[in-house]
């Protein structure tokens, strides 16, 4: 499964994931951080998932964003079996809003974590593994802060704009 320059594996459950899921890989991509994107389900595949599991490791990848929905047992089983940082990304689901899968996700016990993001969160979860990343690349360091400055000059820019026009001219203007 693994593409040779790939740091990052991006898991889901369903290809029903993947309108979400594709946020990681898209923030990825903005950093130049090799990927790799797939369907592993818990349930379906369990020994695919196994094999990814145990593998991915030896393949070079250094942190793996895995996105499920409702019974959304990806992220766990996988953290299970590697000792690699594992992102979860809760799906929102139809029934439940995500509540379900989010619940499913980040309650685990002691000694397997997963990183859990906000439900349908991908792309901070892309911004989790490149942070996570750049403790050891410079590169990467030196995009996170300028990626942030980014940030921060938006906002101020919005408050200048905001302070300078009122609320009610503001918000006119947004809509056009
Ligand atoms: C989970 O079940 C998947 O992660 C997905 O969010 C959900 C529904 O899957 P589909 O029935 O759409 O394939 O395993």
């Amino acid at each position: 499964m693994k593409q040779n320059s790939a740091l990052v594996g991006i898991l889901m459950g369903s290809d029903s994931d993947l309108p979400v899921m594709q946020e990681a890989a898209k923030v990825l991509a903005e950093f130049g951080v090799g990927y790799e994107l797939t369907i592993v389900s818990a349930h379906r595949t369990p020994d695919r998932l196994m094999h990814y599991g145990k593998n991915a490791l030896d393949w070079g990848l250094k942190v793996i964003i895995a996105g499920a929905g409702g019974a959304a047992h990806l992220p766990g089983m996988v953290a299970a079996v590697t000792t690699l940082p594992v992102i979860g990304v809760p799906i929102q689901s139809k029934t439940m809003n995500g509540l379900d899968s989010l619940y499913s996700i980040v309650q685990m016990p002691t000694g397997v974590p997963v990183a859990t993001v906000a439900i349908n969160s991908a792309r901070n979860a892309g911004l989790l593994a490149l942070e996570i990343l750049g403790t050891a690349d410079e590169k990467i360091e030196a995009q996170l802060i300028k990626y942030k400055d980014l940030l921060k000059q938006s906002v101020l820019e919005k408050a200048r704009e905001l302070e300078k026009l009122g609320y009610k001219k503001y918000l006119s203007q947004k809509k056009t």
